[in-house]
C-alpha cells in the first residue's frame, strides 16, 4: 500500500503576479491532493538563506533571493498518496523549457527563477521545510467525503 504524505508547496511572487495562483491550486485540487496547510508568507534573508543553502555558492543565489522576497507567497501543505513525488511530477523540472508539457511549470512558465512554484523533493526535505514553514497548529487534519473515492476503493 502507497505511503500518505505530506509536502510543502510555496507558489512564488510571479504566480501571484501574474494571477495564476487559483490555476496552481486547481491543478492540485483535481489531482486529490488534500489542503491542509494554506497562507501567506513573508519570507525574510535569513528564511531564504536556510531554504536555498544548497544554491549558496551559485552567481543567481542573491537574484533569487530578491525574487523571491518581492511579495509575499503563498505556502500550502498538500497531503496524498505519495505525495512529495507526485507534487514534484505536476510541478515539472526546474527549467521550464526543459519541463515536460502538461506539468505546471512547462505550461506556465519560460524561465528561472520566475518558474512559479517551490516544491520539497525529498522525505526529508519536506520534514525540514514543512517546520521551517508551518507550525503545528497551522496544519488541519479533516476528513472530506470524496476521501473514500480519491484514497480508497470508492465504497
Ligand atoms: P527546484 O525548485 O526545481 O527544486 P533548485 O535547483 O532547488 O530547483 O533551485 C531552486 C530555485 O532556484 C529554482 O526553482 C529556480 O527558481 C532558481 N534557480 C535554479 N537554477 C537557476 C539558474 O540557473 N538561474 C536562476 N535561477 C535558478
Ligand atoms: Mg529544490
Amino acid at each position: 500500500m502507497s505511503d500518505i504524505q505530506r509536502t510543502l508547496v510555496l507558489l512564488k511572487p510571479d504566480a501571484l503576479q501574474r494571477d495564476l495562483l487559483g490555476e496552481i491550486i486547481r491543478r492540485f485540487e483535481f489531482k486529490g491532493l488534500k489542503i491542509v496547510g494554506l497562507k501567506f508568507i513573508r519570507l525574510t534573508d535569513e528564511l531564504l538563506d536556510e531554504h536555498y543553502a544548497h544554491l549558496s555558492d551559485k552567481p543567481f543565489f542573491a537574484n533569487i533571493k530578491k525574487f523571491m522576497m518581492q511579495t509575499p507567497v503563498v505556502g500550502l501543505v498538500l497531503e496524498g498518496f505519495e505525495a512529495i513525488t507526485e507534487v514534484r511530477k505536476i510541478v515539472g523540472s526546474t527549467n521550464p523549457r526543459q519541463a515536460d508539457a502538461g506539468t505546471i511549470r512547462a505550461d506556465l512558465s519560460m524561465n528561472v527563477p520566475s518558474n512559479l512554484i517551490h516544491a520539497s523533493d525529498s522525505i526529508e526535505a519536506a520534514d525540514a521545510e514543512l517546520k521551517r514553514f508551518f507550525n503545528d497548529e497551522e496544519i488541519f487534519a479533516y476528513e472530506k467525503i470524496t476521501d473514500r473515492y480519491v484514497l480508497g476503493e470508492g465504497v
